[in-house]
């Protein structure tokens, strides 16, 4: 097998709900209190596993995490059966309650950074979960997330999955949403490229008024050190602050690559100019081909209300690629119109466009891109990946008929407080390890 860039999805768990816990993200704020359909969301994110699978690009499947965690309300203090946790919990703190409910864990672009085998002086493919400190339904999943790639890229002689960083500021980081790798083909060594939205030790006057960034410049360059990168073959660049308001929380809200295609808004880094020489020159003798939406094609509100850089770019032959689009970009006129000009054009390896509808995730800010961790992998190294999250149409059968069973069709903000739909939704987890082959990885499995 060559190597490939495979895509490991967050399979949408059974209690994805919205709970307006993500300020400086506009759809989550916007959809606040809303009834969720877990149901529909967990076979949008089936359909779009197998919408890529089908187009010929390695898909895995992520386990979504243990939810609600009554273990964490407990630790917070609120005593009592689990009925009586989550009645307490739900009266005192709805935002707590929420958090112990999200299903964040969906978007598995926050779930680590990953550097591939051919990137590290030892020739592993090295992965730092996501501390997630921003926010606090994010960042009680770092720790499951660790067990979970532990238990997926178990072989330490290929793999070296990391602690996540230390949860504070000067570390906050959001994983590989502000990661993007660049190479002539998946196959080959190339360029990586961090982007943060604050520095701690260097405050600038240019910093964003109306959000929080979430990403530090110390978590870039800590993990550009314990991955073992060097120096020459890495860019760090900092968010633009008017995106970050205009709410771009990750930079994969505002740019993306493939391979040595980059697409970006103008307006997604401080210094974009800037961001393209460095790149220009890190990928030198490969050029990097550079698809630019100015603010004449569409303003940075198009871009969130859209989503159309967190579009799944993916190689489909040498030099062939496709566009996999969310629903939302057909719908935001100018943005669809740009995506016909890219795909017309010649001179970049675009050959067309596709739209999926994932809109249960885009609810609550999660695209395409969103949905998915990206890790380059060898033939061997995929080999030694746990076979049982290997995506196929068996196990999209067998995931559509467990989520059928087990998936309540709706959640409104009140059923936050019901005790048998917390423990129907973790004894479909438990089933869920079994087809994964995956052994016991949540707590109440361990325990
Ligand atoms: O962290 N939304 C997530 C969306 C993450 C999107 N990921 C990437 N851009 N890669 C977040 O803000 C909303 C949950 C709620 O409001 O119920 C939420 O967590």
């Amino acid at each position: 097998m060559p190597t490939c860039e495979a895509n490991f999805d967050g399979l949408i768990g059974p209690t994805h709900n919205y709970a307006g816990l993500s300020p400086g993200n506009v759809p989550s704020q916007s959809n606040a209190g809303a009834v969720s359909r877990p149901k529909d969301a967990a076979l949008q994110g089936l359909a779009k596993m197998r919408r890529v699978h089908d187009l010929g690009v390695t898909q895995g499947v992520l386990p979504p995490q243990q939810r609600p965690d009554l273990a964490m309300l407990r630790d917070l203090g609120f005593t009592g059966t689990d009925a009586q946790v989550l009645e307490r919990a739900s009266e005192l703190s709805p935002t707590l309650t929420a958090a112990a409910w999200s299903a964040s864990s969906m978007w598995a672009a926050n779930a680590a950074t990953v550097s591939g085998s051919s990137h590290t002086p030892d020739g592993r493919v090295h992965m730092t979960p996501a501390n997630l400190m921003s926010h606090y339904h994010r960042m009680i999943e770092g720790s499951t997330t660790t067990r979970i790639l532990r238990a997926i890229f178990a072989d330490h002689k290929r793999f070296a999955v990391h602690d996540p960083l230390p949860c504070h500021t000067l570390f906050a980081d959001e994983g590989a949403a502000n990661h993007v790798r660049f190479a002539r083909t998946h196959a080959e060594a190339g360029v990586e490229l961090f982007v943060y939205g604050f520095d701690p030790p260097r405050p600038t006057p240019m910093a964003p008024k109306k959000y929080k960034s979430r990403q530090s410049r110390g978590a870039c360059e800590t993990i550009v050190r314990k991955h073992g990168l060097d120096r020459t073959r890495v860019v760090i660049a900092r968010q633009h602050h008017e995106a970050i308001d205009a709410g771009v929380f990750h930079n994969d809200v505002i740019s993306t690559g493939n391979e040595n295609v980059f697409l970006y808004h103008e307006l997604a880094f401080a210094d974009t100019a800037g961001v393209l020489d460095q790149l220009r020159l890190a990928l030198d003798p490969t050029p990097l081909v550079e698809i630019p939406a100015t603010r004449d094609d569409f303003t940075l509100d198009e871009a969130v209300t859209s989503y159309v850089f967190n579009s799944q770019v993916l190689t489909l032959a040498p030099g062939e690629m496709i566009i996999l689009a969310p629903s939302e970009s057909e719908r935001t006129p100018r943005v669809a119109a740009w995506l016909e000009r890219v795909a017309e054009d010649d001179a970049n390896p675009i050959a067309r466009v596709e739209f999926i509808d994932v809109r249960e995730s885009m609810r609550n800010g999660g695209g395409p891109a969103c949905l998915r961790l990206r890790v380059p992998l060898t033939g061997d190294e995929l080999d030694a990946v746990i076979p049982g999250v290997r995506f196929s149409p068996d196990l999209h059968e067998r995931l559509t008929r467990w989520v059928e069973q087990h998936y309540p069709d709706q959640i409104a903000p009140t059923d936050l407080a019901d005790a048998s739909l917390a423990r129907a939704c973790l004894d479909g987890l438990d089933e869920l390890t079994r087809i994964l082959g995956l052994g016991d990885i949540y707590d109440f499995q361990l325990a």
